[in-house]
């Protein structure tokens, strides 16, 4: 473009870097990080200054110190922003504001002991990993050149320059270049260094480049083997026998690399000047009859998208926290990756080659905010100004990472519409490396795709996909194009706030038609950030905390994460749902089926064991043996009868699989999956007249008492549960709405919670209809409506007591909607308040953690307990969170052990359970988590029903199956109370 415009708006790419190559971990020649302690000083334009400072005898001595790397938006200097596909800035490309953040950067540094100071340019690179978003660097007073692309490598030659002693390295950073409109992810606007700082020696004849290409041909059992490198040199494998040149080709027997036995051989590229250690994995990967396969067999992505992010440093991230992600995602059967939205640090994928995961290598490019314009105008992805600044993008990510066998996809970036400029990376990518097919969603001609990638699509559509049924697209040879290829989702699932829901629907479609090869999840990590209220209470903050004009509020926190790496319900969920092993068994059946569904592990590597379970406690248990199944095989097993299966109580089968050893991400006796099943069939109820009643009897001061209540006469209202205190027990359905209940981004007509609100189920109104004292019940009946509707739900109540046990009261409640209810209820059932002092909670059913009715499969039936407290989910946006499935009884404590206790009525359905010390009303009105304060009272809500979760979020809402209607139903509790010790 023209050259009358400053570097940092030039679309051009960088300038003064050496051509791309190959990233390793190390090797012998010496390298000496320049992380650490910098100066600092922070200007509001990119010209404030002049560019003195780059001169070693500048003196800034008064400068503030800033580590390095690091955002400095988040060290007190200015403050990040979150806008999700809008560009917080007028949009005029390659224009960006005067206000231009600018952060100038200085440090000194000494070579160490024998690097030689002085010699030929490329004796020695500076190497920067990222810097958002374009800099312009000095050393020892020369200009360097200028980076961009801040998620991208580059290096520039300095051998020249360097001295023993005092080195100065000067960066200035302009948080806004023509690179912003290229970098338009769904994320916090955060410029700095934000990854290392290098300097790497290249001794003569040190290794310029190299490319390590293999393959397994699953039919012979061989691999093969060729590394290309400038200059040449030798190539050997210790464990193989190998010791060949580099350009020459190899075919012998291996292990085969896959993320499910991640086989990596050591080996050493050597040159005249340099030893490279490599890790080789011997894999192939095509694109055959239409389905993606790895060494000769599909395979299936149990993905998430991964932002780096740290609640802290934002996206610098350290190696721990990387080896955490990974971890994690391991040990919760997560096998793939998609780098959202551009390459890792390049110390993130050797763990991904190490760990086993399939890697999406996603390029820096996100140009999302021109969608706000009639046909993506003035989109630089379809403009060929900006076509050299992609085509740069693309080959510092294929040249950095194309020796990690973890890496099975290139990806050319996300949301930029379509262009020229993409076909231009595709076309380069596959003439670079032809080994890997290439990704990319934007586009639905897959004109330049080897798959065909969507986002969010619903159920429905994914399964006419499968069938490659999906409607005809476009021109008819695309479209046989794209019918022919194999499909992704390559992000699904939303994880905003509670969810996401229909998870395991997805499973079943992928595990059904063999197009269909998964899906990644959006996303891995909430991006909130550390922030304390002025009393020092911890909280995370997003978007529209720092002041932005223009933002898109918590939308930034939506992963299987909190910011802090705490396990959301929804990664639990997740894991279960995409267990590679399935454990199945038929109610009242003593048999197990077990279905190995990995793409290539047998199931020697698992230990399985069975469990016979009588009202929540284990009493029997053995292991099981199960033959090592091969990939997807599967076998019947006869459980055996253990001798307590006559005893009384509930029983259940319950069959673990779990790691036989150690394994470099987790230990033996991990759980990788498990199945449970009642072990007997339901009893059909028997219809019997049930005990005499207890009649209820007027007492003193207007109340009425029916065996351990004490109801107000008047309102009929409970007012005590023997000693125990209990207000406002009532109909409940209101929840706080969930973020996939708010569907922010929907059209108003399908958003549940907009259709709640409207309608008024945050403010119904209870009137009593009548109180009646019969000879054995209390009867209280109500209409529950909200304001200015005809609409409302008749609720009676009746409560009774046994007389032979009078110990325990009844409620058995009524409801019929009366009008034409075309919402559906966000919950159906009691809420009470019972005192604070009842902080622990026990209960026999499904747990430990959260469930809803689509988001289930991880609550397994048992007897867990937990204090009030804990019982809590800490949405980073508070919503409505806690409820646990499948609730046989539930007892509430206090210290002393006394409390009350409910159970599922006499022929009612187990329930759902919430307790919390604030009620739905105040977690609705809370923004952040220190805005719900403790109050006196614990609020119980014992739920009959609970409506779906969903994705809606982004993307479909909750099928019809999980939608709570407002329909006639019945139901029940009994009360109780607890003596102490
Ligand atoms: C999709 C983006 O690719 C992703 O970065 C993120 O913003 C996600 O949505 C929502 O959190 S794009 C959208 C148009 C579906």
């Amino acid at each position: 473009m023209s050259t009358d415009l400053p570097y940092y708006l030039d679309p051009a790419p960088g300038t003064g870097a050496v051509a791309p190559r190959a990233w390793y971990a190390g090797s012998d020649a010496a390298r000496l990080s320049l992380n650490g302690s910098w100066r600092f000083r922070l200007s509001p334009t990119a010209t404030a200054q002049d560019e003195s400072f780059a001169r070693p005898g500048f003196d800034d001595a008064h400068w503030d110190r800033l580590p390095v790397p690091a955002h400095w938006a988040l060290h007190g200097h200015g403050a990040p922003a979150y806008t999700n596909h809008l560009y917080p800035f007028p949009v005029e490309p390659p224009y960006v504001p005067t206000e231009n953040p600018t952060g100038d950067h200085r440090v000194t540094f000494a070579l160490p002991e024998g690097w030689p100071a002085g010699g030929a340019p490329d004796s020695a690179l500076l190497r920067f990993e990222g810097i958002e978003s374009c800099a312009k660097i000095w050393l020892n007073g020369v200009e360097l050149g200028v980076f961009k692309g801040s998620r991208l490598p580059a290096e520039y030659p300095v051998g020249a320059l360097l001295r023993p002693e005092g080195n100065v390295l000067a960066v200035r950073v302009h948080q806004w270049s023509s690179g912003s409109y290229l970098e338009d992810q769904d994320q916090w606007w955060l410029p700095g260094i934000f990854r290392d700082v290098t300097l790497l020696q290249r001794p003569d004849g040190s290794v310029v480049d190299h490319f390590v290409h293999t393959g397994f041909d699953h039919r012979t059992g061989e691999g093969t083997l060729r590394v290309d490198a400038e200059p040449g040199g030798r190539v050997t494998v210790p464990e193989l026998g190998v010791d060949i040149a580099t350009g020459e080709s190899l075919t012998l027997p291996v292990e085969p690399w896959t993320a499910e036995t991640p086989r990596l051989y050591d080996a050493e590229l050597a040159t005249e000047g340099e030893r490279i250690p490599l890790r080789i994995g011997f894999r192939t990967v095509l694109v055959e009859d239409g389905v993606l396969k790895v060494n000769g067999r599909r395979i299936l992505f149990r993905g998430v998208n991964r932002h780096e992010f740290h609640p802290e440093h934002g996206r610098t991230v350290d190696l721990d926290t990387m080896r955490t992600d990974l971890l994690l995602m391991k040990r919760h059967n997560i096998n793939a990756v998609r780098t959202s939205h551009y390459p890792p640090h390049p110390a993130f994928l050797p763990l991904c080659d190490e760990l086993g995961l399939w890697v999406i290598d996603e390029c820096d490019l996100e140009t999302h905010g021109f969608v706000e314009f009639e046909g993506w105008k003035g989109n630089p992805a379809d403009d060929d100004r900006w076509t050299p600044a992609l085509l740069d993008r693309a080959a510092r990510m294929v040249e950095r990472d194309k020796n990690h066998p973890s890496v099975v996809i290139w990806s050319l970036g996300n949301e930029c519409g379509t262009g020229r400029g993409l076909s231009a990376m595709a076309k380069w990518i596959r003439e670079r490396d032809p080994s890997r097919p290439i990704h990319y969603e934007g586009d639905l001609s897959c004109a330049d795709t080897d798959m065909y990638s969507r986002m969010y699509a619903d159920h429905a559509e994914v399964e006419l996909i499968g069938r490659r049924e999906e409607l005809p697209w476009g021109d008819p040879e695309l479209d046989a194009k794209r019918r022919s290829l194999p499909f992704i989702l390559c992000e699904y699932a939303h994880a905003m706030g509670n969810g996401p829901g229909g998870l395991g629907e997805y499973q079943r479609l992928f595990e059904t038609y063999p197009r269909l090869q998964g899906g990644f999840v959006w996303e891995w990590i909430d991006h909130g950030i550390a922030r304390r209220t002025a009393d020092g209470t911890p909280y995370f903050a997003y978007g529209g905390d720092f002041g932005e004009e223009l933002h898109d509020g918590n939308f930034v926190c939506d992963g299987l994460v909190f910011p802090d790496r705490t396990v959301s319900p929804g990664l639990i969920e997740y894991k279960k749902v995409i267990e590679p092993v399935r454990i199945e068994g038929e109610p009242g059946s003593g048999t197990v089926r077990i279905t190995n569904i990995h793409d290539f592990a047998d199931l020697s590597h698992l230990a399985f064991s069975w469990i016979y379970e009588i009202d929540g406690h284990a009493v029997a248990q053995d292991a099981l043996a199960v033959p090592p199944l091969a990939a997807g095989e599967s076998a019947e097993l006869k459980l055996p009868v253990p001798e307590a299966a006559g005893q009384d109580g509930e029983a259940f089968w319950q069959v673990r699989a779990a790691l036989r050893e150690d394994t470099p991400w987790a230990g033996a006796g991990h759980e990788v999956a498990w199945g449970q099943w009642p072990a007997a069939t339901a009893l059909a109820a028997v219809d019997n007249p049930g005990p005499p009643l207890l009649a209820p009897r007027a007492g003193e001061g207007g109340v009425v008492v029916l065996g351990p209540g004490t109801f107000d006469a008047a309102t009929g209202e409970l007012k005590y549960l023997n000693g125990f205190q209990v207000t406002g027990l009532r109909l409940d359905v209101w929840r706080a709405p969930t973020d996939n209940d708010e569907a922010a981004l929907s059209v108003p007509e399908t958003r549940d919670a907009l259709a709640w609100r409207t309608l008024g189920l945050h403010r119904m109104r209870h009137r009593i209809a009548s109180v009646a004292l019969t000879e054995d019940a209390l009867t209280v009946t109500t209409r529950v409506a909200p304001a200015a509707s005809d609409l409302g739900l008749r609720t009676v109540y009746r409560w009774t007591a046994d007389a032979a046990d009078g110990g325990r009261l009844h409620l058995a409640i009524e409801v019929i909607p009366e009008g034409d209810w075309k919402v559906p209820l966000p919950r159906l059932g009691v809420r009470l308040g019972v005192s604070g002092t009842l902080g622990d909670a026990q209960w026999y059913g499904g747990g430990p953690g959260e469930a809803y009715p689509d988001t289930r499969a991880a609550s397994r039936i048992g007897l867990y307990a937990s204090t009030v407290d804990a019982l809590q989910t800490p949405y980073v946006r508070p919503q409505e969170n806690g409820a646990r499935a499948d609730v046989r009884w539930v007892r509430l404590r206090r210290e002393d052990g006394a409390g009350i206790a409910v159970r599922q009525g006499e022929g009612s359905p187990a329930f759902w359970f919430t307790a919390r010390r604030w009620t739905s009303e105040q977690l609705d009105a809370a923004d952040h988590t220190p805005d719900l304060a403790p109050g006196e009272v614990v609020w119980v809500n014992l739920d009959h029903g609970q409506h779906g979760i969903g994705s809606q979020s982004c993307g479909p809402g909750s099928l019809p199956q999980y939608r709570l209607a407002a329909a006639e139903a019945s139901f029940g509790f009994t009360f109780s109370t607890l003596d102490g010790r």
